[in-house]
């Protein structure tokens, strides 16, 4: 399954994916995905979001169990990012009945859609439509960089936009979901175990700082005469690292666009992406108002006029404790119960149905990257104990 997946949407040049939502690349996905799950006489079905299942026993049963993650990825991202929860899920099936087990619930393996919002800006777009945090309307106005919307492209790759919204029938349907995921962090690594449960996800979100300033000639402007925003986006991004490092929080200026973006052009327009994160809401809010008074200051200093717009948020999300401890259980009751400050779309559904996560050791900690990697045995750990939470939670 592995080997089959691992060429889609991979750039030749930095064996990064670009799986982006609604892409070519992704519709290669999503037919792997279809295939394993006919293969294994699973019954497939695509739901009016877009996101992707594999039933075993009735898609209309009542308590099932669902797992899986989604099949996306950032741009140049790794290869287990997503991935790796949805083989491992099929995997873990394959597992079971080799084992013979007697599911007495039905189980689901799911691909949620455009879980990293690469394309589109906000993260966990299939999971936030499927639980209604995400509406159609607001759906319909996110944009990629082209201006091609989300509903637009949802029907440029052949899905029936018009269907689009809360699926809260489905979402009844599930007693439980279990995700599993590569850890985007060094954690396990220090603790020497192969595979930990997730507590807590951290808040976090996207803030879009729109930095305008005055287009004009690189060569015979004046210092003075200028309003020249890349002055005001670059102190900005010292301040994000000055805040985040005061706060024991996080504060990342990943993606930039700049206006004409020419060599010997001071820039009319520069567009900065903050991605910031911290153990809990009113440390983020303290981060991220002080980074906006700091580039507000800076921009007054520099004659450049800033906006500022919240493009994605998701706050703090603690895992329910019953479903955590029951899988603690379920694999001995001692493994690493661990926090993350990377976003899931088990975090997201956490506010309709019992969702959990396991972790799988990532020796490096890197994530959204090419070198992304865990190592074959903690991956195979990692499908096992999978296995066994399913046959707890669902044969029984
Ligand atoms: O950004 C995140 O935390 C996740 O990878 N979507
Ligand atoms: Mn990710
Ligand atoms: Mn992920």
């Amino acid at each position: 399954m592995w080997r089959d997946l691992a060429p889609i949407g991979r750039d030749a040049a930095t064996h990064g994916y670009r799986r982006h939502a609604w892409t070519g690349a992704d519709a290669d996905c999503r037919a792997w995905f279809r295939d394993q799950a006919t293969a294994r006489g699973l019954t497939y079905e695509l739901d009016r979001n877009g996101n992707q299942w594999a039933w075993l026993g009735d898609p209309e049963g009542r308590d099932a169990v669902v797992t899986g993650s989604h099949l996306d990825s950032v741009p140049d991202g790794g290869a287990f990012d997503g991935p790796l929860g949805v083989v491992s899920s099929f995997a873990a099936l394959d597992e079971l009945r080799r084992r013979g087990a007697e599911f007495t619930k039905p189980l689901a393996i799911a691909n949620f859609g455009d879980e990293e919002g690469a394309r589109f800006g906000l993260a966990c777009v299939g999971s936030r439509l499927t639980s209604g945090q995400l509406t159609p309307q607001q759906a319909a106005e996110l944009r990629d960089a082209d201006g091609v919307t989300l509903p637009q492209a949802m029907e440029r790759a052949g899905y029936d936009p018009s269907r689009i919204g809360p699926d809260r029938d489905r979402l009844a349907r599930i007693g439980a979901f279990v995700e599993l995921h590569v850890e985007q962090g060094r954690a396990l690594d220090l603790t020497g175990h192969s595979v930990g449960i997730a507590s807590a996800i951290w808040p976090h979100g996207r803030w879009r700082f729109d930095f305008h300033g005055e287009a004009n000639h690189a060569g015979t402007t004046r210092l003075a005469d200028r309003r020249d925003p890349m002055l005001t986006y670059a102190e900005t991004v010292l301040a994000a690292r000055r805040e985040a490092e005061l706060a024991g929080a996080v504060a990342t200026f990943g993606k930039i666009s700049v206006e004409p973006n020419g060599v010997n052009a001071i820039p009319s327009l520069v567009r900065g992406w903050l991605d910031s994160r911290a153990a809990d809401q009113a440390t983020l809010d303290t981060v991220v108002a002080a980074i906006q008074q700091a580039a507000k200051g800076r921009a007054e200093r520099d004659g450049v006029d800033l906006n500022v717009v919240r493009e994605s948020f998701t706050p703090v999300i603690e895992f329910e404790h019953a479903l955590r401890d029951e899988l603690n259980t379920i694999l001995g009751g001692d493994l690493p119960v661990l926090g993350t400050g990377a976003g899931h779309d088990a975090g997201i559904l956490s506010g309709s149905i019992p969702t959990a996560m396991l972790f799988v050791r990532n020796p490096t900690g890197v994530s959204h990257s090419p070198a992304e990697f865990a190592e074959e045995d903690d991956c195979v750990a990692g499908v096992l104990a999978l296995a066994d939470v399913l046959e707890g939670l669902a044969c029984g």
